[in-house]
């Protein structure tokens, strides 16, 4: 089924069959190895994010891109593979429909790792050059995905479980707007998949 949350923000649940979300976190696993692999994001205010990171194509550093991975080894960003690209055409023409006009290609894959006490406060994603819609897929255990506003990260929310296999798409007015992650519940990813966590892959156009 297909879920429109808000305008241009729609849930799919249920997205990716079990063989593509093992052959998913596989791929996870390998781009988590160094270089350029899993690392903890700490923002200037000098804080750390409990959802640790990797990149692909462009590394996102609160709050640029760059091509090499400045908060970690300093190596060269993996690439982004083009099945990755094609996916996410897949992923925004089932959520959304076909585009009016040919899309700019996705470029960047930002894949979070969240333990039993990682959270995501609310905030925007503002620091690509591109309105494309944002692809993001689930993996692991079940979370709470908090969906708010555009002009204020206050209240009202609405709060969405996502699953493991959900796909969610944040394109047109929802593109900009307030989310976060206020809790993951541990222990609900299905047993074949074999991760202990929750895996969030988001893909994004940089317009860099
Ligand atoms: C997550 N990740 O579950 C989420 C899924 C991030 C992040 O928030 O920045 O890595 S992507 C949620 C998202 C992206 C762009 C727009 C909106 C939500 N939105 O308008 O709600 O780890
Ligand atoms: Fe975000």
């Amino acid at each position: 089924e297909r879920a429109e949350v808000a305008p241009g923000a729609v849930h799919v649940p249920d997205w990716l069959d079990p063989g593509r979300q093992r052959a998913l976190l596989d791929a996870c696993r390998e781009w988590a190895r160094p270089p350029a692999g899993l690392r903890t994001v700490r923002t200037p205010g000098g804080g750390t994010m409990t959802a640790r990171q990797v990149c692909l194509g462009w590394h996102w550093y609160p709050y640029a891109y760059a091509r090499t991975v400045v908060d970690g080894d300093g190596s060269p960003v993996k690439p982004f593979p083009g099945w990755l690209g094609e996916l996410g055409r897949r992923a925004v023409t089932d959520a959304l429909g076909p585009p009016a006009a040919a899309a700019p290609p996705y470029d960047i894959a930002l894949i979070n790792f969240y333990d039993g006490d990682a959270r995501m406060g609310m905030h925007r994603d503002g620091d690509e050059q591109a309105d494309a819609p944002v692809v993001s897929l689930s993996l692991g255990d079940t979370c709470v995905f908090r969906f708010g506003n555009t002009g204020t990260r206050a209240k009202p929310y609405t709060d969405v479980e996502l699953r493991s296999g959900d796909l969610f798409v944040f394109g047109g007015p929802s593109r900009l707007a307030y989310h976060g992650v206020p809790r993951v519940r541990p222990g609900t990813a299905p047993a074949w998949l074999g991760l202990a966590g929750r895996l969030n892959i988001t893909l994004r156009v940089s317009g860099l």
